[in-house]
């Protein structure tokens, strides 16, 4: 089922970065579906971040949210990423026909969901609440585990999905045909790509995959667009990916 354009969806996530929001934000811009990024209103409209802070005390309907990015249509305020996506996905265009596989893809959306708290705790490794300057030392050593062992770890998984969907070439990885899980694919990559240049151009050579799949999806007219619109926020330290060099792999050593 495509979606028809009449229901209004409304996306709920923190003004400045692109966050856990942009895997949402992805999905709607690639199908050209129109959305309410609610948070970028102003105040004034019903928007800031305080219209997140109203659903999450209970003042929106339906079941109470944890945590943004949170949608709302109608009545029903849904959260975590996956579960949007699983959502939305079919609505959009954006997931395959069959039940099988489209639990095939929630299972690498939510891989990916597990990723991205990876990434996350590499700057903040004891607490989510408190600034990144006062748990460097442990960020550091996070990092480097994360740097060496887990993020070639997860990204050799993607690449071996991407080789084993022999029924697309590995152009998708579900199916073949282009699904939310590939959007959220693309922004991973270039997450990290700003988060930590040096380990993951050391990584890239060996991913040529996932490095097509990257390319195919950033040329993709409807998300070239957006890339290149105000909409699409530049990466900073506040967001999920963020650019310390102290967290970086230190940069191959040239003996010569
Ligand atoms: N697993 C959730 C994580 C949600 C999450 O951590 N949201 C962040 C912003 S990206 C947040 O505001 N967390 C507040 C909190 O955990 O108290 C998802 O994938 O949506």
């Amino acid at each position: 089922m495509n979606e028809s354009g009449d229901t209004r969806y409304e996306l709920y996530y923190w003004n400045g970065i692109q966050g856990r929001g942009e895997f949402v934000r992805l999905a709607f811009e690639e199908a050209g579906v129109p959305y309410v990024d609610v948070a970028r209103l102003p105040p004034k409209k019903g928007g800031g971040d305080i219209a997140i802070q109203r659903l999450l005390e209970g003042e929106g309907p339906g079941l109470l949210p944890f945590a943004p990015p949170l949608l709302k249509v109608g009545e029903l305020v849904l959260a975590q990423v996956a579960n949007i996506l699983f959502f939305v996905g079919p609505r959009l265009g954006l997931a395959p026909e069959s039940e099988a596989a489209r639990a095939e893809v929630n299972q690498l959306q939510l891989t990916i969901a597990d990723f991205i708290a990876e990434v996350h705790d590499t700057h903040h490794p004891i607490a989510v609440g408190k600034r990144y300057e006062t748990q460097k030392v442990a960020a550091r050593r996070r990092a480097a585990f994360f740097v060496e062992h887990r993020l070639p770890r997860f990204l050799s998984y993607f690449e071996d999905v991407l080789a084993r969907n022999t029924r697309a070439r590995g152009r998708f990885l579900v199916g073949n045909s282009l699904t939310y899980a590939d959007l959220s694919m693309f922004q991973t990559l270039t997450g990290l790509e700003y988060a930590f240049p040096t380990a993951f151009g050391l990584l890239a050579p060996s991913l040529p995959r996932l490095s097509a799949l990257r390319a195919r999806v950033e040329a993709r007219p409807k998300i070239a667009a957006y890339l290149g619109s105000e909409q699409r926020l530049p990466n900073n330290e506040s967001d999920i990916f963020r650019r310390y060099p102290e967290l970086d792999a230190a940069p191959a050593r040239r003996d010569s």
